[in-house]
């Protein structure tokens, strides 16, 4: 039978999680969900056919629970995360992990006492069948030693309140998992150069930035964060190493050649369509992990690393400096 799962917070990605897995994804049933809204909750549940519970706790308890999903703000996830281990049962976390390295540090141990792996962290990118593809490659050394890695993030938009720390926090997130996916090694120290903003940005918000990450290997990575490009949804990365390169985020846009002797394409508008398969296989891998009782995909440590990560970037924002990054032994 359907492994039945709770979605907490039904905002923008809850409900879309909530969608996909009661339309797209085979096995599993979405029979409860909450939200801060009463009216949101309810709207998705009657799409998806779930049963509103008010409390986050309660539909984390409730029996006809067997998995959960959290989408809810980030400051939620550490007791919503806790209570799910607490019951024994698998969860797939939005990031962040948590919003601090002290609480998500405490998640990992509170899970590696547990002895059991049920937390998930839906960092996403790593279910793209082109960054799976570029990890095999560098994997079996087909790329020699990779020793850069070359990140562009590009958001068409983002609302006012986006600030420099944001743009750390929640779109450098992404490359920071990546970056520790590709290369299978911690970051050790972040930079970032705050260039001259655009000029729909914000007074005080530096966009775009320029990151740079030095690794445990003493590798680089770079990532250009710019967030209000005014043109679409660009996410690309390229990988130097010792005998070759190699690049994703281009090769599934549709390259058009008109008889007018002119070339062109679209480029994706936004994160469903760069990233929507990628959830669809998140969410099917996940369900048939979590029907066994666990994961399938970045765990806590992943989630507790990023959290650091960030930490240090988002204090390399503020103080201009390179930031080592701070973490504990890996239980
Ligand atoms: C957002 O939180 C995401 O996860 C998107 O993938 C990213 O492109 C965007 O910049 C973030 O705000």
């Amino acid at each position: 039978s359907d492994l039945k799962v709770a979605v907490l917070g039904v905002g923008m990605m809850g409900s879309y999680h909530a969608t996909t897995l009661s339309s797209l994804v085979r096995g599993a049933t979405v029979t409860v969900v909450n939200d801060f809204s009463a009216e949101r909750a309810a709207e998705v549940a009657a799409a998806t056919g779930a049963r509103v519970v008010d409390d986050p706790f309660a539909a984390i308890a409730d029996p006809d629970v067997d998995a959960v999903v959290i989408a809810t703000p980030g400051a939620a996830h550490e007791a919503q995360v806790l209570a799910c281990l607490d019951r024994g049962i698998p969860v797939l976390c939005e990031k962040p992990l948590t919003t601090s390295i002290d609480t998500a540090y405490a998640v990992v141990k509170a899970e590696a006492a547990l002895g059991r792996s049920l937390i998930q962290v839906g960092f996403m990118r790593r279910f793209d069948a082109e960054y799976a593809a570029l990890r095999e490659l560098i994997a079996k050394g087909g790329l020699g030693d990779p020793l850069l890695v070359h990140c562009t993030h590009r958001n068409p938009d983002v609302p006012p309140h986006f600030n420099s720390e944001m743009m750390i926090r929640d779109s450098v997130v992404h490359e920071v998992d990546v970056i520790r996916f590709l290369l299978d090694e911690e970051i050790t120290s972040v930079q970032v150069t705050r260039g001259r903003p655009t000029p729909s940005a914000p007074e005080g918000v530096s966009d775009p930035m320029m990151v740079t990450f030095t690794t445990e290997g003493g590798r680089i990575a770079t990532d250009e964060i710019f967030v209000r490009t005014g043109v679409a949804y660009e996410v690309r990365t390229e990988v130097v190493g010792s005998q070759g390169s190699a690049f994703i985020g281009l090769d599934q846009n549709m390259l058009v050649k008109s008889t007018d002797g002119r070339w062109g394409g679209s480029i994706t508008p936004g994160f469903v369509e760069r990233f929507g398969q990628a959830y669809v296989t998140e969410l099917q891998r996940w369900v048939a992990a979590a029907t066994e009782g666990t994961i399938d995909g970045p765990g806590a440590w992943d989630g507790y690393a990023a959290v650091a990560v960030c930490e240090a970037g988002v204090e390399a924002v503020l103080t201009g400096e390179t930031v080592a990054v701070q973490m504990g032994p890996r239980p």
